[in-house]
């Protein structure tokens, strides 16, 4: 049976208030491949409608959980009530290794400056500079990193001054954000605050040089369930030096060094697609959008890069490397493709997985119904040639835009413009670009951006999809419907699904769970049969 979105789009919008409906109709769309290569406009990152129940988090979330966390040695100190550092205590399975002699492991430390009444009333600037000398003289990191909770901006705290001081106190580095919750409409809002303060107070800070001759820099990975380990080992077989990964598994003196690669590979592109431009900027450092969510997709990634370094002997490496691994994921998916084809999937998560997920899904022969994005923007969705024309509205000039320049001694074109036009050439390459999800999916699929609770019921109740991807929050509403509900931020405590292994690991974690047979078994003896109505009075 096939369903016609139009009528699925009514559905799920009909319930609401008219203001409400209409301002949904905007964020809900029917896919559409046109001939000109162009997708329908889909309106995204604006505020939430109070009550709706979004999947959303805030924009601390974004900056000190999912930027500046993974970083192991990297000192965080919330500013801000208990609560805020407790929630966000550990919550994101962002892996890293044991410290060496180098460097320290502080992730599995929670530090908050425990703000009560008092600081609300009379300021709270005295208790942080009390705690960031306490944690100094606790663990002597090279680093302190202080997160701003919602409290700090309404009571006026300069962090950043707080900052400055301490810095020159301590003799380390110490930076400050302004990613009070509210900042901006979402966890995206962060990553943007916290690229720019890495941006001006750590990258470049670091010059070590390095010896090797391809060396990249690995943007927007962040090591969830062990995904960036597997890409270190299939670029390590590769030839190619890792400079820094922003942030998976990163220390500060990486992060810090990360101007002296030659080209940023840019994994996630929503949550560190500044950092790359401004390194092009500063630095003359090119970067290409890739994705190690796939088999054939690793292979075309590492493809890009080989290619852009046009060196025989990477070349040579990359392509035994990917003789090596793909042969026995593509034995594999075949195998299990057998039993998944023609099975359904819906995907609401963040602001990438949902588009690189779909390339699993696809390699099983399953058809991906509905999808969308927390948090992403317009650009995410149709691809970044919307970028110029896109408004900037009051949420969003909430954030700073720093000014970049070529730095005077160290901007350094990495190819000649001669070279970089014979690259731009191949569009497979694509400079500086981000095709975004929609132009990738069929038409007619249904894209919703910040789906709410009530539109994923409805969604589930219509369509009974096969399986349902999104997070912690619908994970047992979902599978209370008899729909296996896989998360696609923490893996469950699965993963890693990146490069040619994890795709393997993808694909038996879905077998398993679209096959399994227990979510026959959900409904209630009293759910089988049906009920006699009650009148309402
Ligand atoms: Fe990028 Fe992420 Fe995502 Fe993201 Fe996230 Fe995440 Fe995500 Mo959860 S950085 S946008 S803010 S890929 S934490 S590792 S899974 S929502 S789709």
């Amino acid at each position: 049976m096939t369903l016609d979105p139009n009528k699925v789009k009514e559905e799920l919008i009909q319930i609401y208030p008219k203001k409400l409906a209409k301002k949904r109709a905007d964020q809900i769309v029917i896919n559409e491949l046109r001939a000109d290569g162009t997708v329908p406009e889909i309106k995204a990152n604006m505020r939430s409608s109070p009550g709706i129940i979004t999947q959303r988090g805030c924009t601390y979330a974004g900056c000190k959980g999912v930027v500046i966390g993974p970083s192991r040695d990297i000192l965080s100190i919330t500013h801000g009530p208990i609560g805020c550092g407790f929630y966000s205590w550990l919550t994101r399975r962002n892996q890293t290794l044991p410290p060496t002699l180098e460097d320290d492991n502080f992730i599995n430390y929670c530090l908050s400056t425990d703000m009560t009444e008092e600081q609300i009333v009379f300021g709270g600037e005295k208790k942080l500079k009390d705690a960031i000398r306490e944690a100094h003289q606790l663990f002597h990191p090279k680093a302190i990193a202080i997160f701003s909770t919602c409290p700090v901006g309404l009571i006026g705290d300069d962090v950043h001054s707080v900052a400055r001081d301490m810095k020159a106190e301590l003799g380390i580095n110490v930076f400050g954000f302004s990613c009070e919750g509210y900042r901006g409409v979402s966890q995206s809002a962060g990553h943007h605050i916290a690229n720019n303060q890495l941006f001006k107070h750590v990258i470049g800070l670091n010059e070590t040089p390095h010896e090797e001759k391809w060396k990249i820099n690995l943007l927007g990975e962040y090591n969830i369930g062990g995904d960036g380990f597997v890409i270190d080992d299939i670029l390590r077989r590769c030839g190619i030096k890792v400079v820094a990964t922003f942030s998976g598994n990163s220390t500060y003196d990486t992060l810090a060094n990360s101007h002296t690669a030659d080209l940023n590979i840019v994994m996630c592109h929503r949550s560190i697609n500044y950092v790359a431009e401004m390194m092009e900027t500063k630095f003359g450092i090119p970067w290409l959008k890739v994705n190690f969510i796939g088999g054939e997709a690793t292979a075309k990634s590492l493809r890009k890069v080989a290619q852009y370094f046009d060196d025989p002997e990477l070349t040579a490496r990359v392509e035994q490397v990917i003789a090596e691994e793909l042969p026995k994921v593509n034995l594999i998916r075949d195998e299990i493709r057998s039993r998944c084809q023609g099975k359904t999937a819906m995907l609401f998560v963040g602001g990438s997985r949902a588009h690189h997920y779909q390339t699993l899904f696809k390699e099983l022969g399953m058809k991906t119904i509905a999808a969308g994005y927390e948090f992403g923007h317009r650009d995410d969705y149709e691809g970044r040639q919307v970028l110029p024309g896109l408004k900037v509205d009051a949420d969003s000039k909430n954030i700073e835009e720093i000014e970049v320049v070529p730095d005077p001694i160290r901007f350094r074109p990495r190819r000649t413009p001669e070279e970089m036009e014979k690259l731009a050439a191949d569009v497979e390459l694509e400079f500086r670009n981000y095709r975004g999800m929609m132009p990738e999916m069929e038409s007619d699929q249904l894209v919703i951006d910040d789906v709410s609770h009530h539109e994923t019921q409805r969604l589930l109740e219509i369509y009974k999809p096969d399986i349902f991807c999104a997070g912690i929050k619908e994970k047992f509403g979902v599978q209370k419907m008899g729909i296996p509900c896989k998360q696609l931020h923490s893996y469950d405590s699965g993963g890693p699904y990146a490069g040619f292994e994890g795709a393997i690991n993808f694909y038996r974690e879905i077998d398993r769970m679209v096959n399994m047979k227990v979510w026959k078994l959900t409904k209630a003896p009293w759910q089988q049969v049906e009920q006699p109505q009650v009148a309402a009075d």
